[in-house]
This record gives structure tokens, sequence and C-alpha cells, in this order.
């Protein structure tokens, strides 16, 4: 339980992120929060309720002023964004300058000092939060992109805490990276901490080489030694790729659900019962590649290669970060080919392409994944692709083929899926064909070798694994420290 110190309540585990895990709904006596089930709160709720844990997060909504309260084991620690903190902060300069840079330019990065300057803000307001919530000694573990900042500011606060950070999407190449004009002052952030973790063993050697090229400051091994500044004495960083993971056995125990198999067959029913139904599942973003897949799926039935008579597709792209230009400009591209795709290939009652701009309940995705023979993952850059692991912890009669881009995270681990360059088209409609077509022994030898994976690396052991290493390097510091 939470102990006093300083006149706050304080805790032993802090988790930092940009949203609490939390959504608001209509409950039986009015407005309540609700645990929102996204794999993060998975992963992290048996530390939470193992440790006195605290998270601290934004609501969603601007200019709310609430206070801390308590939800299923955990303690919520609401930050306030002002509206111009979520235009600056948040769509700007996370989602708008952060989010492109860091996959690869796929769309410009805009840079602005206004920007720049909500972020430092905001990171501030997360730091201090959490200085104020954590116990003498404890874990702080800080999440993403928007908090780069923060374990430098609040190593500064509080140099007795065990800071560790985790980067959800990719860390990019330093030829990009330096484009940032404030790239010394984001590594400086992350350098706080005492551990910094990425998706892919790719992100942390650029995320090392971007530290000795823009600060000069040498690795050794996984080791960064960083200076001491007039405010930090020195310390070491030590830097590490943990793939992130699903609730592999929850995704299972619903996919063997008989309301849930049911509602699967009645999925395929109500778009015809194809032979193959091709499934598509990604938040609304250019990130995705879900133009190179409707192009690739366009020209397949140009060429006859596939047939509406035999075949549909279910592209479902949850609404996201809507009020940004390149996230409207992205829906109009995708809008206007599924328009085109249908007009040209639909027959009545037989649409070449199902979209659904729309987000489901778990369980009703969970039938998506059951329904599908055929899943296309073609992101142009992600940082792991949660989707690819949900769809191969579903088939649980190990069947289905699963096409999965070469430029996400999960790549490195889902050897076994047909793998493409969605840049390549020729290449990635050979690849829907021959996943169309595989036997199903071959479809069934790849599927039980990616559920092995999954199932064996899941979102617990993630956490865990992360948080055992920060406990260790934690401890070697004080050791040193305390000499
Ligand atoms: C970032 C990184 C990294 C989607 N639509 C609905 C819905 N979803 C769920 C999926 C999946 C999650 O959202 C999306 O996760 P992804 O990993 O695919 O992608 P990002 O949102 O871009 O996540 C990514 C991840 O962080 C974790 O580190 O893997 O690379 O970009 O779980 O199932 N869930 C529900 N309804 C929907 O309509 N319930």
């Amino acid at each position: 339980a939470a102990g006093a110190s300083g006149g706050n309540d304080s805790y032993d585990f802090v988790v930092v992120a940009n949203r609490l895990p939390v959504d608001r709904a209509q409950g039986p006596q009015g407005p309540e929060w609700r645990q929102s089930p996204g794999g993060l709160v998975t992963g992290l709720a048996p530390v939470m309720k193992r440790r006195s844990g605290a998270w601290i997060g934004w609501t969603g909504a601007p200019d709310e002023e609430i206070e801390p309260f308590d939800l299923d084991d955990m303690h919520l620690v609401p930050v306030r964004l002002s509206t111009d903190d979520v235009y600056s902060y948040y769509e700007g300069f996370s989602n708008a300058t952060l989010w492109p840079l860091y996959h690869d330019v796929i769309v410009p990065p805009e840079f602005h000092r206004k920007w720049w300057d909500a972020y430092v803000r905001v990171n501030t307001r997360f730091a201090r939060a959490a200085a104020a919530s954590a116990a003498p000694g404890a874990l702080v573990w800080v999440h993403d992109y928007q908090l780069q900042l923060v374990p430098g500011i609040l190593r500064e606060l509080r140099p007795d805490v065990k800071i560790g950070f985790f980067n959800h999407i990719p860390f990019p190449p330093y030829e990009i990276f330096a484009q940032l004009p404030w790239r010394r002052r984001i590594l400086i952030g992350l350098l706080g901490a005492d551990l910094v973790g990425f998706q892919r063993p790719s992100d942390t050697a650029n995320f090392r080489r971007a530290v000795r090229r823009t600060l000069g400051y040498l690795a050794r091994n996984s080791v960064v030694r960083v200076p001491a500044s007039q405010q930090s004495p020195e310390h070491l960083c030590e830097t590490g790729s943990f793939p992130i993971s699903i609730d592999a056995g929850a995704m299972d125990a619903l996919a063997r659900d008989e309301r849930i198999r049911k509602r699967a067959e009645e999925i395929r029913e109500e778009v015809g019962n194809p032979r193959t139904l091709i499934l598509g599942v990604d938040r609304m973003d250019y990130t995705k590649g879900i133009r190179h897949r409707l192009k690739a799926y366009e020209e397949l039935l140009e060429d006859g290669r596939l047939s509406t008579e035999s075949t549909t597709f279910i592209q479902i792209a949850t609404p996201s970060r809507e009020r940004l230009d390149y996230y409207k400009q992205i829906r109009r591209d995708v809008e206007l080919a599924v328009g085109r795709i249908n007009g040209d290939h639909s027959a009545l009652g037989k649409a070449a392409v199902h979209y659904l701009h729309q987000s489901f309940p778990r369980e009703e995705m969970a039938a998506f994944y059951l329904a599908a023979d055929v899943m296309l993952v073609t992101a142009l850059r992600d940082g792991m692709n949660l989707v690819a692991k949900e769809y191969v912890a579903c088939r649980v009669e190990e069947d289905g083929v699963l096409v999965l881009s070469e430029f996400t995270g999960a790549a490195d681990e889902l050897r076994q899926a047909l793998l493409v360059n969605p840049h390549d088209i020729a290449g990635l409609k050979n690849a829907i064909t021959q996943a169309v077509h595989m036997t199903p022994e071959e479809a069934g030898r790849r599927m039980r070798r990616l559920r092995s994976k999954v199932r064996h690396d899941d979102v617990l052991q993630w956490a865990s694994t992360f948080l055992d290493r920060l406990q260790m390097v934690g401890e070697q510091r004080e050791r040193t420290h305390s000499v």
C-alpha cells in the first residue's frame, strides 16, 4: 500500500505514459472510468498488483483538472493538458514532428519552435508528477516518443529513483534523426534513464550511433557512459532491445470461445461465404501501407489472378489523429481507392472490398481474425505491429497465412510469415497469390512455428524482462554511488 513521503502518497512502481490506461464510459450511476483493453496495461497489471503502482498520464480530453483516483489496483494520476498543449505538444511535436521523422519520413516532418517549447513544458509537467509520486528508490518506467525528455528531467529532480524508458516506435537511422533541430536535447533527455529499451536491435544500434555522432559519448557493449553535468554526477545508461508482445493466452482463449467462433462464421456468411477471406486491421495511419495493399489487390483483380467470385477483402481502419492534415489525406486516398475498386470489380451482394472506418470491441476483433484466411500486414515502417501477433494467437486450428512486411519489428521474430517489401507491388501481388493458394500442409507448418513463438514470448514476459533488467542496472548504480 502507499506510504506517505514528503506530503505525497508514494509508490514504488510508477508508469509514465502519454495516456492513462482508462476510457470514460457510461455506467449505471452515470459516467465512470473503465480500464482500456490495451496491451501495455495487460503487461503491467500484474506488476501493479504486486508492488504498489501508480500510473501517470493524460485522460485524453483537454483542459480537465482531475484529482488522482484508484481503479483496479492502480493509482491513476491525471496530467492536465490545455487545448494549446494538445495542439502543440501532442498533435504537433509528437505526431507531426517525431512520428513521421521516426518512421523514415514517409511524410515530411514539420519543425516548429513553438511546438518544441510545448514539448519541453509538457514533459516537465509529467516528470514533476512522477517525482511527486515515486517512493525513495522506486522503479519508474517511462513510455514512448511523446515523453523522451522525462528521464533527464526526472533524474535531476529525483537522483534516487531507477528510471527505465521504452520506445514503442522505431528509432531512425542517424541521417534522418540528425534533421531534428533539437536532437541533442532529445538524446540527453533519454540518457537520463538507467535503461533505454527499443523494439529491435536495429533501433538500439541507431540510437547508440546517434549518441556517438551527436554527443560524442562512447558506448562499451550496450552501456553508454554519460558524463557528469552541473545537475547530475556521471552515470551509466544501458541500452537494449525488448520486443513487445501481446497477451497471447487471453487471445487464444477468446479464439476458443464458442460465441466468438460462431460470430466468425457469421462474418464469413455476411460477406457471402467466399472461398478466401483476406483481412487488414490498422489504425488509419500513413505508416501502415494500406494504399500499397489496396493497389496490389486491385491489380490482382484486374489481372484476373483473383476474382470476387471466390475472394473478398475486409479492411478495418480504426479512426486515428483525425485533425492532422496527413491523416485526412491518407483517409481520402484510401477511400478513393476503395471506391474505385468496388466500382470496377464488385457485383451486387459481392463487394470486392468491405471497408470499415470504425473501432470494434476486442471480441469482435478476435472474430475477424478467426474468420480470415489471409492476413495482410504491409506497414512501410512499424515499431512492432501487434496485429500480426494477434492474428497468429487467434489461429487455434493452426491454419491461415500471415503476409508480413519486412519493415515491422514483428518480422524479426515471425520468420515463417510470407515476408514482403510493401513498396514492391509485384512482389506483394505474388505473396498474396501464394498465400491464397498455399496448401494446408504448408500453412499449418508455418502457423505452428509462428504460434509457438507468440505463445512463448508474451507481454507479461516482456514487462518482467524489462523490469528485471532495470532493477539490476539500478542496483548496480546504487552500489557504485554509495561507495
Ligand atoms: C504502436 C506502434 C507497436 C486496432 N483497431 C482496433 C483495435 N486495435 C488494436 C489492435 C492492436 C493495437 O490496436 C494496434 O497496435 P499496433 O502494434 O498494430 O500499432 P500502433 O497502434 O501503431 O502501436 C507499434 C505498438 O505501439 C506497441 O508497442 O507494436 O509498432 O506503432 O492491439 O488489435 N482494438 C480494438 N478495436 C479496434 O477497432 N478493440
